[in-house]
């Protein structure tokens, strides 16, 4: 049976935007930069793909949809305030993302840092608060709650990131640029899946499967991102091509080349695909994630 991705994911935007939307004061709220700036980048349109994963890991382990919601909404928060300070003047310095202007150039550096600080705090407090305990045993919720934070924190994403900014202008062997986009992009969307299998109450054996397809799918969305920093379009990307060689950033098509890059990126699909093969036809829409991640656009 073949998967309607396209479908599956639209699905879960409209359900993690609806949570999204709940959690969050309105946008005149007092003081009223701050929660308009919030918004602004939570609802400027991306892909919520991280959410996917989790949805799809609930799945695969037997789990319902809105058993990982709270925890799908929670890691998109703290993606957009990672989006939000990687664009700050003192990081990449860009003006445009997904199309559109980005926090800072619209509401001040200032804002700006603090509207992504807000969002990475309170996603704690959501995880912390009666809509995940109403549904979750407090272990599960402990446990969830660790993931996110290592998956976010100096072992994690700030590591990556970190990496990425005392690389620039600098060679970059393999091994250092493989560390940089697994934990820069890649314990992000290794926790999403992890959790969404955690929400579902999925064996230890099931979340091992987890882990391993999705340490492989973090790096290949990592590389195809460098990829399409070259051959993307302005238009599709919403951000303008280009950016990594202009800023002398460490990508794989920079270390290994365009060819060798894109060879790799398809050998890591294949690879976390076949790490599902013990779920059957429920790790179908995982199997076909790991394709989007891969071939997409933007
Ligand atoms: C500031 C601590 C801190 C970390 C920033 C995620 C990140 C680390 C930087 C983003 C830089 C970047 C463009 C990396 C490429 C991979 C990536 C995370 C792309 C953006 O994620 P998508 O494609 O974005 O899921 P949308 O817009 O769909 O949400």
């Amino acid at each position: 049976m073949s998967v309607d991705l396209a479908a599956r994911l639209a699905a879960w935007k409209t359900l993690v935007d609806a949570r999204l939307d709940a959690w969050l004061a309105p946008k005149e709220s007092f003081p009223q930069p701050l929660f308009d700036a919030m918004r602004y980048s939570l609802f400027a349109g991306g892909k919520r793909i991280r959410p996917a994963f989790a949805f799809a890991a609930a799945e695969a382990a037997g789990g319902a949809e809105d058993e990982a919601l709270p925890f799908a909404a929670v890691i998109e928060m703290i993606h957009t305030y990672s989006l939000i300070h990687d664009d700050l003047p003192a990081m990449d310095d860009d003006d445009l993302r997904r199309g559109k202007p980005t926090n800072h150039v619209l509401y001040g550096e200032g804002i700006a840092i603090l509207a992504g600080d807000a969002l990475l705090t309170d996603a704690f407090g959501w995880l912390a608060g009666p809509d995940v305990a109403a549904h979750h045993p407090p272990a599960r919720v402990l446990r969830i709650l660790g993931e996110i934070a290592r998956a976010a924190g100096s072992c994690g994403m700030v590591a990556g990131q970190a990496l990425d900014l005392t690389s620039e202008g600098k060679d970059v062997d393999l091994p250092t640029l493989e560390f940089l986009h697994t934990h820069k992009t890649g314990a992000l969307i290794r926790a999403s899946t992890v959790v969404g299998g955690l929400a579902a109450g999925a064996t230890e054996v099931d979340l091992g499967i987890l882990s391993s397809y999705a340490e492989r799918v973090g790096l290949a969305f990592q590389i195809a991102d460098d990829v399409l920093d070259v051959e993307g379009e302005t238009a599709e990307l919403g951000k303008p091509v280009g950016s990594d060689e202009s800023l002398s950033k460490a990508t794989y098509p920079a270390v290994i080349g365009m060819g060798e890059s894109k060879r790799r990126a398809a050998e890591l699909m294949e690879s976390a695909v076949a790490c599902l093969a013990p779920f059957g036809a429920r790790g179908e829409v995982l199997a076909a994630l790991a394709r989007f991640v891969v071939e997409r656009r933007h």
